[in-house]
């Protein structure tokens, strides 16, 4: 029926390269792929059941209506609780982390997830694309005792898995542990995920950027000279370029990783650090960037390489096909080295 290997057959067929694996990162995965079509299930509904709005209303069923990135975050944690695999989970919903002592409250477990439950979640009302996005590490405190916040501090390159769920027209999963970038495609009709988009790169050439524009008065001068040289007239560079910006990251993201481009989100005079934050937005998608042959960097420094310090802390981002994220930063080294973010 499908000449795709479904998203359970590659999980076993690469269960060899998942670094140190006893099994456990594969049985994490498919928690995530369990969580992901029962969000999904729960989006591709919001319109009809009326499930979107402010939490703490009661729906049509005379359920306690949940905002759906609540209700996202809920089943997300159910499912990795219930699957006895991470030992804390670090959530945008969550003021603090999660600790999660397992079975027998043994904390044994020796993964931690990091997770946006509903990326983008504002656009659930005007039936524009969302996403989910996660991240693993190995926790770095004895197995055996409760998780502290180091195990969720650590710097992005010490990921060992990070993907996103795209709800587009199609619900994707995409992730990577380290050894390059597959999607899966779902079909709706038996909630089966099929490896779609296998080894994903970025093109060599890229002519797309992804920026919020409304904000150009409140960018560096970098970032400034940089949209005026996207918008140039110079044939010979394939430019001006093509300005794509959906305001769901996600969904801006897999486009540039398929077609080419770069999505800046940068700091401004009204958010020095930018809005998005380095845990559980900017550290996976940048491995899942470095992966796919593409770079991320907060305008200065690769992105994998900067030493948390805050669960919810923030960072410019800049990420994407290489050679675009290059010019940004050459833009941004000449004219706003001053404003070089510090951690
Ligand atoms: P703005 C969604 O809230 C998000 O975190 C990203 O997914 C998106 O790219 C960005 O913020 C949109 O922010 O300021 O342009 O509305």
């Amino acid at each position: 029926m499908y000449k795709h290997m479904t998203l359970g057959e590659f999980i076993i067929s690469k269960q060899k390269e998942f670094k140190y694996s006893s099994g456990e990162l594969s049985r994490l995965i498919n928690s995530i792929r369990l969580a992901a079509k029962v969000v999904n299930h729960e989006i591709r509904k919001a319109g009809l059941v009326d499930i979107t709005g402010d939490a703490g209303k009661v729906n049509v069923q005379g359920e306690n209506q949940q905002k759906l990135d609540v209700l996202a975050n809920e089943l997300f944690k159910k499912n990795l609780v219930n699957r006895d695999i991470v030992c804390g989970i670090a959530s945008e919903e969550e003021d603090d982390f999660v600790i999660i002592s397992g079975k027998e409250n043994s904390n044994k477990n020796r993964y931690v997830l990091l997770m946006d439950p509903l990326d983008g979640s504002s656009n659930i009302d005007v039936n524009v694309s969302v996403g989910t996005i996660f991240s693993i590490y190995h926790r770095v405190s004895p197995v055996g005792t409760p998780v502290t916040k180091e195990d969720f501090l650590q710097k992005g390159r010490e990921q060992v898995a990070a993907g996103y769920v795209a709800y587009g027209t199609s619900t994707m999963l995409v992730f990577t542990t380290g050894n390059g970038v597959n999607g899966f495609t779902l079909n709706p009709a038996i909630g089966t995920f099929y490896l779609s988009h296998p080894n994903m790169k970025y093109p060599e050439i890229g002519r797309v950027y992804s920026v919020s524009e409304g904000y150009f008065t409140h960018f560096q001068e970098g970032m400034k000279r940089f949209l005026v040289y996207c918008k140039e007239l110079a044939p010979e560079d394939n430019r001006p370029y093509t300005a794509r910006y959906i305001g769901s990251m996600v969904a801006d993201f897999h486009r540039n990783m398929i077609k080419g481009g770069v999505y800046i989100y940068p700091a401004t005079a009204i958010d020095p650090n930018g809005k998005l934050r380095l845990l559980y937005e900017c550290n996976p998608m940048a491995f899942i960037c470095e992966q796919a042959g593409g770079k991320a960097s907060d305008g200065f420094t690769r992105i994998l390489d900067i030493k948390p310090s805050e669960l919810h802390q923030r960072v410019p981002f800049y990420c994407g096909s290489k050679l675009l994220v290059e010019k940004a930063e050459e833009f941004m080294q000449k004219y706003s080295e001053e404003e070089k973010p510090t951690y």
